[in-house]
């Protein structure tokens, strides 16, 4: 059944301005190498395995080391190799959900078949303390979001023989219609998140105060880029009060880094909920896995694997090649300079770069087109997850990059676009952007159809 749960889009797409009028720097931007000198040249489905090409001897050994464990599989401990997985878990391996190293597709695994790409995280409202008290003594340091007690602020819903799930969840999906100006019709989708499990679960879960967000799967290439971009670089770009007044208004998250023992800021994750590679790897093997580590010990402070274990894991993430986009094709390099027309770079910034500061030679004083400012944006209730983490509040997103994403299909069919894989299409992902993207969208609509049909042809070159 089709249902309109979002009618005044027929209005809005009627009013508003039309394109903004920018000076384009354009064809300039277009030469930048996608990921600097890591680029290979491959758009194939192993477009993301690859090493960066410029990894000296050391480099390119420990980033087989490391290939291998986010490879693995991990077992129930006590095991000779890769022990530690669960007692509850969401996947046995990174590759499990990082398929090819892209992003994951938007369904639920059931025990023993398909597990779970994508994951739901958990808190709870402040508002709603008075009813789970316990849950004040469970948070993290540097005012993290409140963990829900009995499932914290993730939900896993696997387990290793002999142990129960946290709870077992279903997606089903609500559609609805639109229209662009010249008529031309849209259908687009949200998920809607099911519960299976004892009363007691079900009844913490239908409790208002429990706030829930479903999260696909990202790629995970040129990230070691992102990671090395100077913090100065990032806050100088930050814009927190709209000063230049073009209704775009940025700024970093801000979280808790448990290596630094500080607050930093966030870069990776949906939210930009964690600081370093080493943390999200560190957060990954405890909460994705239940293979508890030096970064994420267990309550007791108990380990399955060493530090150097999940330090040559991260180094695998930081090391990977970026594929360099498609350079020939008329209609997408029309497409880049309407991009940039309508002010998709406004948060999807072209270009950026590292200084000499990375311990990792190869991803030293690099400039590369990863299409994102690393910066939290207002995307409008359409998109509101309605949980807050850190300084990101719950209409608040970190813009993605796009590097790769015209390898999306090629590398996994069923992935989908969007922090939950709502977007079936790039075409979707456009048209769900609101909030401080509202104008930008606005003006994609307005687009006339073979224009629009550029603007896409643009995003798969990349
Ligand atoms: C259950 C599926 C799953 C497993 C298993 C998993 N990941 Fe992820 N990964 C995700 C999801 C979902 C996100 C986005 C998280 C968020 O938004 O907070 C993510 C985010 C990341 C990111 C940040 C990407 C970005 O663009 O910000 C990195 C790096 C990463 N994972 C590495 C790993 C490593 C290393 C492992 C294995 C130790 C792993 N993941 C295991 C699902 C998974
Ligand atoms: C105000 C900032 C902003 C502007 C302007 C903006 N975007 Fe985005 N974009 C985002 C954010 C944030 C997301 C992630 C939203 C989510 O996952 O819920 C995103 C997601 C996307 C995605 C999906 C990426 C993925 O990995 O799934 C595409 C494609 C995209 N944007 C293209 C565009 C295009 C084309 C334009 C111009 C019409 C544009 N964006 C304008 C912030 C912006
Ligand atoms: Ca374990
Ligand atoms: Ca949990
Ligand atoms: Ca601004």
């Amino acid at each position: 059944m089709v249902r309109r749960w979002l009618t005044p889009w027929l209005v809005l797409v009627s009013v508003g301005c039309g394109r903004p009028d920018k000076d384009v720097t354009f064809p300039e931007v277009s030469l930048v190498l996608a990921g600097g000198d890591t680029t290979i040249k491959n758009r194939t489905s192993s477009a993301f395995t690859a090493p960066a090409t410029n990894l000296n001897e050391e480099e390119f050994n420990l980033h087989g080391e490391g290939d291998i464990l986010f490879e693995g599989e991990f077992v129930m401990a006590p095991a000779p190799v890769r022990p530690g997985l669960g007692p509850t878990f969401n996947n046995t391996s990174c590759r499990g959900c990082h398929v090819r190293n892209g992003r994951g597709m938007p369904v639920l695994g059931e025990n023993g078949t398909l597990r779970s790409p994508i994951l739901v995280r958990v808190s709870l409202d402040p508002t709603a303390l008075d009813r789970f008290p316990e849950a004040r003594s469970l948070q993290g340091p540097g005012h993290g979001p409140y963990p829900v007690p009995g499932f914290g602020t993730q939900i896993q819903n696997h387990a290793v023989f002999g142990h129960e799930p946290e709870i077992g969840l279903s997606l089903s999906w609500e559609e609805a219609t639109g229209t662009y100006p010249d008529g031309s019709p849209y259908t687009l989708r949200k998920p809607i998140l099911g519960y299976s499990g004892s009363a007691e679960k079900l009844a913490v879960m239908q409790d208002s105060g429990v706030l829930r967000s479903i999260r696909q799967t990202p790629p995970v290439v040129g990230l070691g880029l992102l990671e090395a971009i100077p913090d100065q670089t990032l806050i100088d770009n930050e814009d927190p009060d709209d000063a230049d007044g073009d209704g775009i208004s940025g700024r970093l998250n801000r979280v808790w880094d448990p290596v630094a023992k500080t607050i930093a800021i966030g870069r990776f994750g949906w939210k930009a909920s964690a600081p370093s590679l080493i943390v999200q790897t560190g957060n990954a093997f405890a909460d994705d896995m239940g293979v508890k580590n030096p970064l994420a010990p267990d309550a007791d402070g108990s380990i399955e694997i060493s530090e150097d274990i999940v330090r040559k894991t991260a180094f695998y993430t930081q090391t990977l090649a970026v594929p360099d986009r498609i350079r020939t094709n008329p209609s997408a390099l029309e497409g880049e300079k309407v991009f940039h027309q309508i002010a998709c770079t406004g948060c999807h910034t072209p270009s950026l770069s590292t200084d000499g500061s990375s311990s990792i030679a190869a991803l030293q004083n690099q400039t590369f087109a990863a299409f994102t400012d690393l910066m939290l944006h207002d995307m409008g209730e359409g998109l509101a997850d309605g949980r807050p983490d850190y300084l990101a509040s719950g209409q608040e997103w970190r813009t993605p990059p796009l590097w790769g994403l015209g390898l999306t299909g090629t590398i996994l069919p069923q992935s989908g676009y969007l922090h939950d894989g709502r977007a079936r299409t790039l075409e979707e992902a456009i048209l769900w952007h609101g909030g401080e993207a509202e104008a930008s969208r606005k003006a994609f609509e307005k687009l006339p159809k073979n224009e629009r049909g550029q603007v896409i042809d643009f995003l798969k070159s990349l």
